[in-house]
């Protein structure tokens, strides 16, 4: 029986000890940064985000669309087939519209994410174009993200670590991301068909793995290496809506599957979504490097049983 951990080990002291961060990102698959990114940055963007989700009619009228407060007469009329048409959570027109932002894409290039994965791979870094936002809202026809790896979905090199952060607080009833610590030594489980993001869960049973759970506040990091297994905690709290991103890392000396240098969803191409952006140096910019591109093993998402 694996033991429920309460709280991540802040990790901030070994910034300043690349050598002692690679040694417990080794150790533990998993790494967590207090207060990383400046809390106001972080929710400046939440702000354009939830506009957008306003713009659906979901917040409660009246309410600042930055408290994240939902009209739940709005969201308990959606049927279960519009919210399995969603796109990460929210219609395609309006995940169109976040990932339209510059703002979500430039935070990847903040210098405290390029600084931390810097020391992480001791190698020029390259930031994967293809950012992912979730919105994440109470209702009985979504599941919350299953165990899983993220190699299965991003493959390449398996030193891929994704960053996980909300935009806003987010205590664990509004569903956190939960870690297994040191999972990434067990290497790559078979999957099964699961509901919830990314489709799959591994073959094993999650009660016998330990888990760290904890609140998070606008501004704490928390990073996974790709075969570290991780899921989201339930969301309990049926009158705010969860919004938080991912974004992956790797050395630019190593392999990158190319779907990872597409846009998010597989629909939008980057023209589209820098229409209108005024920074030309986010753009395009993983071309500057000789990247060696790796295939896509299709085995890898073959449910087992
Ligand atoms: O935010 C979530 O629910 C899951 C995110 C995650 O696990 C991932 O993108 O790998």
């Amino acid at each position: 029986m694996g033991r429920l951990i309460e709280g991540y080990q802040d990790a901030t002291p070994l910034l300043g000890d690349p050598v002692a961060l690679r040694a417990e990102a080794e150790r533990e698959g998993v790494l967590f940064f207090k207060g990383l990114l400046p809390r106001e940055t972080v929710l400046a963007l939440r702000r354009q985000v939830l506009e957008i989700i306003a713009g659906l009619g979901w917040l409660r009228p009246g309410s600042d669309p930055q408290s994240g407060l939902v009209d739940r007469d709005v969201l308990d009329k959606l049927t279960r087939e519009q919210v399995e048409s969603f796109h990460e959570g929210i219609p395609l027109e309006a995940y169109h519209a976040i990932q339209r932002l510059e703002d979500f894409h430039a935070l990847a290039h903040h210098p405290r994410l390029i600084a931390l994965y810097q020391a992480l791979f001791d190698a020029p870094v390259l930031p994967h174009p293809r950012n992912i936002a979730r919105v994440v809202l109470v209702n009985p026809f979504s599941a919350p993200t299953p165990p899983h790896q993220d190699y299965h979905h991003i493959q390449g090199t398996a030193d891929v670590w994704t960053c996980w952060f909300t935009l806003g607080d987010c205590p664990r009833s509004m569903g956190g991301l939960s870690v297994a610590p040191r999972s990434h030594h067990d290497g790559l489980y078979t999957v099964h068909a699961a509901p919830g993001a990314g489709g799959i869960a591994i073959n094993r049973d999650e009660d016998a793995l330990d888990w760290i759970v904890d609140d998070f506040e606008a501004g704490d990091v928390l990073t996974v290496h790709s075969h570290t297994v991780h899921k989201a905690l339930p969301h309990r709290n049926k009158d705010f809506v969860r919004v938080s991103c991912d974004f992956r890392y790797q050395s630019a000396e190593e392999p990158i599957h190319e779907a990872s240098l597409r846009p998010h969803c597989g629909i939008f191409e980057w023209e589209e979504l820098y229409a209108g952006w005024k920074r030309q140096d986010l753009q395009y910019y993983w071309k500057k490097h000789k990247l060696e591109l790796a295939e896509w093993n299709a085995d890898l998402h073959k449910p087992a049983y």
